[in-house]
């Protein structure tokens, strides 16, 4: 069944495909671990140059996974991890799959009131973060390992950590001998392994089951897409973990492939810049706002930076228009920019240009993932459609999720009894099984490849007592991709203005969901059933713009 095929108006995989493990009783750590090249580095800290070997880190694994199940976690039982990017991060999250538990990230940026609601639908039993984070999870009384490894200042520790309760640092965990007789609990392909959230095609974040036969369906598919077994090859890490981008391809993915892995804790440019220069990097996957400043200050950065090691660039979780994909090779001729399509739900796995070539098809996020399906559904009449013709796109493979946690009607929304994944984004795939991403059908906005939930803000401005109702829709824009607008209903005789509006919402999100626009209006327009016509606000935005 492989190769591209038009019959029956599912899209097969031209891809080589890649077999998928046949043992039921597999856990992705023990898939990873067996692959991985002990001895080598796994991971680099690019600010401290502190470092883990393979032998390193399963130990590590090892040892955080014994003092878990000493204190009684178990399979099933979610584990939360807030935390920046370290090299410290994939360990917890390793740990936590290995003893058939589930480890569910979030954005350290965050609000408290943000993590609240992640941990009142997630429900995690304990939780690692650092320090500095710990008042992130005041609404909560949840036990807490610290990752910090250095001893806090004693104003720091009062400030944060005296009323929350520590159970322990990982510090001391990494000290514990890893016991191979401690209680565990047989860990199987269709166990849950991780509870990433994501706004779907509609409404507020919902917690996406992923599965271990998942997550090892993506190593695989990463593994084959990149040919890493000859020559020496560096990545550096820009996205974050909490996102699935991150988690898979740097926490999980590279780990089976014995690649080193420099790790940033936070993006920004010079640090990432020094750290290709100092580490030689060779590949850097990245985001389109990243590509974006590497094309307008190409002049600066290539006379002050030796970026001669790069050959790969890798953007993915937004769009990448002609623009900045030409710009790009004309600046860097040397290195290959490639793409990759994925979602929270299909573990990141969806599309991929492999070569220059194939990423000069501009607008194209690619070919079928292998062993992925795919069909292209008209949305009104829900027919399948033949090449050429846009609709929406359905996936179907072993990377896609078992469904949204703990809601029943959502997961029917999304996923058909087929196992297809409706994806919400508006496709059409050509002659030659190119994917081409038109447009979004759902809801979500990106901005800088963070995913921003218009419901969440619309009932956190329908909370302002002086608003009728709102309506928050994306705006293009250079530097971000997308921005959230707001369009506004105010109450009869009040004279609210724009900015007190994005401030009244500012204090309440993650800066990235800030509201960047406001337009006032005197009705938002809906249809029968009451749903927002944001594509009618869209156009009127636009229109103005
Ligand atoms: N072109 C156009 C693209 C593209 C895109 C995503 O936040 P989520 O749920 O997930 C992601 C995942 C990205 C990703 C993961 C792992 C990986 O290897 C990789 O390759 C580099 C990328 O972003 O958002 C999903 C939505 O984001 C849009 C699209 O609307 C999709 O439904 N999106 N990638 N290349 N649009």
């Amino acid at each position: 069944r492989s190769g591209f095929c038009k019959s029956n108006s599912v899209f097969y995989s031209k891809r080589k495909p890649c077999p998928h493990p046949p043992n039921h009783s597999l856990d992705v750590t023990t898939f990873i671990s067996s692959r991985a090249h002990h001895g080598k580095i796994a991971f680099i800290d690019a600010s401290t140059g502190r470092h883990l070997t393979f032998a390193d880190l399963w130990r590590a694994v090892d040892s955080v996974a014994t003092c878990l199940t000493d204190i009684g976690v178990r399979k099933g039982h979610v584990i939360l991890l807030l935390s920046p990017n370290s090299i410290y991060f994939p360990v917890v999250c390793l740990a936590v799959m290995s003893i058939g538990a589930v480890i569910t990230t979030t954005n350290p940026l965050n609000t408290t009131r943000e993590i609240g609601k992640q941990v009142a639908d997630s429900k995690p039993i304990l939780a690692f973060t650092t320090r500095q984070l710990v008042p992130k999870l005041a609404e909560s009384t949840l036990p807490i390992v610290l990752l910090d490894e250095d001893e806090p200042s004693q104003s720091q520790s009062q400030q944060y950590v005296k009323s929350a309760k520590i159970l322990t640092t990982l510090s001391e965990m990494l000290k514990k001998q890893p016991s191979e007789r401690r209680v565990r609990d047989r860990v199987n392909q269709e166990d849950t392994a991780t509870l990433l959230y994501s706004s779907g095609t509609t409404g507020a974040s919902k917690g996406v089951v992923g599965s271990h036969k998942s997550l090892i369906a993506m190593v695989q598919i990463v593994l084959g897409r990149f040919n890493l077994t000859e020559g020496e090859h560096r990545f550096i890490c820009t996205v974050p973990m909490f996102h699935i981008y991150g988690l898979a391809v740097f926490a999980l993915a590279l780990l089976a492939s014995g690649t080193t892995v420099v790790i940033l804790s936070k993006y920004e440019m010079h640090d990432m810049l020094s750290a290709i220069e100092k580490y030689r990097i060779t590949y850097l996957p990245l985001v389109p706002p990243i590509l974006v400043a590497l094309v307008n200050g190409a002049d600066q950065i290539r006379s002050k930076y030796d970026l001669s090691s790069l050959q790969s660039v890798l953007s993915g979780g937004a769009p990448l228009s002609k623009e900045v994909i030409e710009g790009f090779v004309e600046r860097y001729p040397t290195v290959t920019i490639l793409q990759g399509y994925g979602l929270t739900e299909s573990t990141g796995v969806g599309a991929s240009t492999d070569s220059l070539e194939e990423s000069r098809r501009y607008g194209t996020a690619g070919l079928l993932s292998p062993i992925m399906e795919g069909k292209i559904v008209d949305p009104e009449s829900g027919e399948a459609l033949p090449v050429n013709r846009t609709g929406e796109l359905w996936l179907r493979g072993h990377s896609i999720m078992k469904g949204y946690f703990g809601n029943a009607e959502a997961t029917a929304n999304t996923l058909d009894a087929e196992g297809w994944l409706k994806t919400g984004d508006l496709c059409y795939i050509d002659d030659d099984g190119f994917i081409f991403v038109v447009d979004r059908l759902k809801e979500l906005i990106k901005y800088k490849g963070y995913q921003v939930p218009p419901a969440e803000l619309e009932a956190l401005l329908l909370t302002h007592p002086e608003i009728l109702d709102a309506a928050v829709i994306p705006i293009p824009d250079k530097e971000a991709g997308q921005c959230p607008m707001a369009y506004v209903v105010r109450k009869v005789g009040s004279s609210l203005s724009e900015s007190a509006i994005m401030e009244f919402v500012a204090g309440q999100v993650a800066p990235y969901k800030r509201i960047r626009r406001v337009a006032f209006t005197t009705s938002i327009p809906k249809n029968q059933s009451g749903k927002i016509l944001r594509k009618d606000l869209i156009q009127l935005a636009t229109s103005k713009l």
